[in-house]
């Protein structure tokens, strides 16, 4: 059976991007990938999607059909996904495959918090994990950083499968700004002190945010990885990995 690996993030974090790369790296190792896009905005994408959710339900044909605007329609499209989800999921089935790799909506929030979107991961299949990209540029700022983590912590909220943050696009970042993401991450302490001495208006708010995530056990290390240079790949596979099937790796 294969696992279903999401990515998901905020608007320009990355996921198209390393779900290409990812599916590289795969067939480098020998492994056999197969994407599915689950964007049914997307104008045009860098990879071939193997399986692609326009043959289902279009952005442009439900703004055209129902006249709705943008957002409108992207509501509407994401019913229309899990509506199909079991057609997908038949698609699915006909490819032998270690990993499908899943890109989702650029409005996370249109993947994360759709209660249909819950339904549609648990058609897809029993092994699914998602891949939460942190964007790089937001994290790099003790503030945005609470932010990100509240998001991902509230997204790990809303699906019942093991979840996996990551630094997206780390190469645009310093080694120390690596350093410190990955401190406030796991060291809830660090991320008090670095709150403190930002020293914004917001900062109380912050640290009474940072007392959530500390008693919701919400901590844990966040590998730093870049689609475009590439590193920290393997820590995707990794964790994927030690989550299904005790670490062991694939047969190539
Ligand atoms: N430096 C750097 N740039 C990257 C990396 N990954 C993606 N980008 C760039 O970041 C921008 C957004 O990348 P996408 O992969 O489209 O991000 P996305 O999350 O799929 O975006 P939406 O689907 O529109 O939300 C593009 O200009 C990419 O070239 C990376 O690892 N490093
Ligand atoms: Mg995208």
């Amino acid at each position: 059976m294969a696992v279903n690996l999401y990515f998901i993030g905020t608007a320009g974090s990355g996921k198209t991007t390393l779900t290409k790369e990812f599916k590289l790296w795969m067939d480098r190792q020998g492994y056999q990938a197969v994407i599915v896009n689950l964007d049914p905005g997307a104008e045009s994408l860098p990879y071939e999607p193997d399986i692609d959710i326009r043959d289902w339900v279009s952005l442009s044909a439900v703004m055209e059909e129902y006249g709705l605007g943008p957002n409108g329609a992207q509501i509407a499209c994401a019913d229309m996904i899990a509506m199909n989800a079991l057609e997908i999921k038949k698609v699915m089935d006909e490819f032998e495959c270690h990993y499908f790799l899943i890109d989702t909506p650029g409005q996370m929030e249109l993947f994360t918090f759709r209660r249909a979107s819950r339904e549609l991961v648990r058609t897809l299949g029993d092994r699914s994990l998602i891949t939460f990209l942190f964007d790089p540029i937001i994290s790099k700022h003790p503030n945005g950083f609470v932010s990100l983590f509240l998001l991902a912590g509230s997204s790990q909220f809303r699906f019942d499968v093991p979840f996996f943050p990551v630094i997206s696009k780390a190469d645009m970042l310093s080694d120390k700004d690596i350093e410190n993401i990955q401190k406030w991450g796991e060291d809830h302490w660090e991320l008090d002190t670095a709150l403190r001495d930002e020293g914004t208006t917001e900062t109380q708010i912050g640290l009474e945010l940072v007392k959530g995530i500390q008693n919701l056990g919400l901590q844990q290390k966040i590998p730093a990885i870049s689609a475009s240079e590439p590193f920290g790949l393997e820590e995707i596979y990794t964790a994927v990995q030690d989550s299904f099937f005790g670490g062991d790796d694939l047969e190539a």
